[in-house]
């Protein structure tokens, strides 16, 4: 049975990659890291079929000692502070995560066990002020926030690691993946979970910051699978996911809203505290190498994500449930 270990396995891409490998067969070993309640609900459907052990990338010993007590296979890094809007007012903190983390990771790696296989998510926040369209392998960075900054050097971090004592180690720019688990403060999440409490009476208006910056929005669980296929060829190579397809926060408020029989324009208040210092106003991915290379291509369609989010947080509010 291989075993993988995932960082970051508590949040979005963590729960659905846990779930992924345990359909493979895996032996899944989540890394969590210390909080004073607990925050296990995108889980709790799997967790006796999994291993939590506790971890943080700040803390590099922490990380030697899970090398070394459960013998992995892959490890797939995810964890991350991974908003972007809170780089700006936590910039050092969001750097030691998402950047520093990465390095502590990797050498680990090296120092307990270097055949272990490696994935990094990478973001294409990296491409930034986009230097051509869409965005590919070969495409430079022009990251526009301390997040962005972050992650190149995560990205960079990964490729000198593989160069430098070849490591297996793989790095996966990933465009935009939601999905009902997406965090609540993410442009998606926020507009479905507000069309559902509108819906139903519970909100009467949503503010939001720019509506005319451009995604290429997939479908998380559908993201997880490249990841895996990234760590089964033989040799490592960095991937571009993405749908290909491009919409703008203006398009996904038509979506949501009209999916219900509601006119956004309605409810929809532009408000400065959600607008951002430097803005990437557009992201489009090619990912025509993972087509070719690891059989991997999108299945979940732009108005389908939409749906499935919107339903799932109709379902979520008119329970009374805890958001994923
Ligand atoms: P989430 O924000 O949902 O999850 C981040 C995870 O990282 C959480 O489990 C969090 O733990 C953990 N974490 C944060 N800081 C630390 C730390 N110091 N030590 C250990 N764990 C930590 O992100 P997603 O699931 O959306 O994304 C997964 C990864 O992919 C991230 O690296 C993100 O930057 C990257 N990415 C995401 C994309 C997307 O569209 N979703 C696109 C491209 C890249 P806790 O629950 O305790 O906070
Ligand atoms: P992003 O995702 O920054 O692309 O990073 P987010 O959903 O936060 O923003 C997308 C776009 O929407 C605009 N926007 C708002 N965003 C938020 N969060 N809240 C608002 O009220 C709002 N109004 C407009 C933003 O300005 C932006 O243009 C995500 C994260 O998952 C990263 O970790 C990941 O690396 C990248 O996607 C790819």
């Amino acid at each position: 049975m291989p075993k993988a270990l995932i960082t970051g396995i508590t949040g979005q891409d963590g729960s659905y990659l846990a779930e992924f490998l345990l359909r493979q067969g895996y032996d899944v070993v989540g890394m969590v890291r210390r909080t004073s309640t607990i925050n296990f609900h995108r889980l709790m459907h799997i967790q006796d079929k999994i291993t939590l052990v506790n971890g943080d990338l700040l803390d590099q010993i922490s990380l030697i000692h899970i090398l070394e007590e459960h013998r992995h296979d892959e490890i797939y890094n995810l964890a991350a502070q991974s908003f972007v809007q809170t780089s700006w007012t936590q910039p050092v903190f969001t750097g030691e995560v998402t950047a520093l983390g990465v390095t502590r990771l990797l050498d680990a790696v090296r120092i307990v066990n270097p055949q272990i296989r490696f994935y990094q998510a990478s973001s294409s926040e990296m491409f930034g002020k986009v230097r051509e369209v869409p965005q590919k392998e070969t495409t430079p960075f022009y990251p526009r926030s301390p997040y962005g900054v972050a992650k190149v050097y995560g990205h960079w971090i990964t490729v000198n690691y593989r160069e430098s004592y070849n490591l297996h180690a793989v790095s996966g720019i990933l465009f935009n993946h939601e999905s009902p688990r997406r965090g609540l403060e993410f442009v998606t999440r926020k507009i479905t979970h507000h069309v559902a409490k509108i819906k139903l009476g519970l909100a009467h208006e949503l503010r939001l910051g720019n509506l005319d910056s451009r995604r290429d929005w997939g479908f998380a669980g559908d993201y997880v699978d490249a990841m895996w296929r990234m760590l089964q060829r033989d040799d490592p190579a960095d991937y571009v996911v993405a749908t290909g397809e491009t919409h703008s926060v203006q398009d996904f408020l038509e979506e949501a809203f009209g999916y219900v029989n509601l006119d956004w324009r309605d409810y929809v208040v532009q408000d400065p505290r959600f607008m951002r210092p430097a803005e990437v106003d557009l992201l489009v991915g090619d990912a025509s190498k993972a087509g070719r290379e690891l059989g991997w291509e999108p299945r979940v369609t732009f108005a389908e994500l939409v749906r499935m989010m919107v339903d799932a947080d109709t379902k979520m509010v008119e329970d009374g449930g805890t958001p994923m």
